[in-house]
């Protein structure tokens, strides 16, 4: 298949989409009728901040990070509710996806969205303000729908982060993936190569592994310095396996 054809991208269907009921329309908006784009992968996930924290490292230290991850992990919309906490999560393939996508989304900020994009998705969202414990106004906050990875690059990174290769039809892999020859468990934070009581498996000899996640669990068994972190590999394989989200 040509390289362009294989172009892919991440899509967030946020927990505020979904509260407001809000996926079909979004879905729709982004149906191969309107983008010439198929669906790669999808699935509905309860969010752990391990995920959330590698989604938006780049935020990581601005003063809207704790909120945004908050926000992501549904904590926000459903402070009583952790059942009802969910992100969709979609892979897009196909020419100019990531362009294509970002063009129905519209520019972050939904009141730019409504005076620069009308009829782009996140000029359906909102801003929220932020009080303190009196009342007072002490900033904002988006509530903007739906995220898609900015560009191409991100979108690597993005759907290598959410997805395993199995989740992904095998004709559909934009990246390398190979089989892993062993056992790698992951326990409070710390990778182990044999079993130890509460540790998960996260890839068992013959599992299907991103070639760049065996290349940093490769290193950092071996105590070297990997391109990302742990976290960044982990965290797709510990989605919806417990109810902790911290
Ligand atoms: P986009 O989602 O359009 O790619 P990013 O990656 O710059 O935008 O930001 C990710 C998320 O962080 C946004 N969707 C928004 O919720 C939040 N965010 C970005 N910039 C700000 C800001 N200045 N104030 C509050 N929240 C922000």
């Amino acid at each position: 298949m040509p390289k362009e054809e294989l172009e892919q991208t991440l899509v967030l269907i946020k927990p505020d989409a979904l509260k407001n009921s809000l996926t079909g329309y979004i879905l729709s908006q982004l149906s191969e009728f309107h983008t010439g784009l198929r669906f790669a992968g999808a699935k509905i996930v309860h969010v752990s901040r391990m995920l959330a924290d590698e989604h938006y490292a780049e935020h990581r230290g601005k003063v809207f990070f704790p909120g945004l991850i908050e926000f992501i992990m549904g904590k926000l919309q459903y402070p009583d509710e952790p059942q009802k906490r969910r992100v969709i999560a979609l892979v897009y393939q196909g020419p100019g996806a990531v362009q294509k996508i970002r063009d129905l989304v519209g520019p972050t900020n939904p009141h730019d969205a409504r005076e620069k994009k009308p009829g782009s998705i996140r000029s359906l969202g909102t801003i929220v303000p932020i009080k303190d414990d009196n009342g007072k106004e002490v900033g904002s906050r988006m509530e903007n729908l739906i995220h898609a990875s900015a560009n191409t690059a991100d979108a690597e990174r993005e759907i290598k982060l959410w997805f395993q290769p199995a989740d992904i039809p095998p004709f559909m892999h934009a990246y390398p993936v190979e089989a892993s020859g062993d056992h790698y468990y992951f326990r409070e934070g710390r990778l182990s190569t044999s079993f130890e009581p509460g540790s998960i498996c996260l890839i068992a000899p013959g599992n299907l592994a991103w070639t760049s996640d065996m290349e940093v669990l490769r290193a950092l068994a071996a105590g070297k310095p990997a391109a990302y972190s742990l976290g960044a590999v982990a965290a797709k394989y510990l989605i919806n396996v417990s109810k902790e989200q911290d």
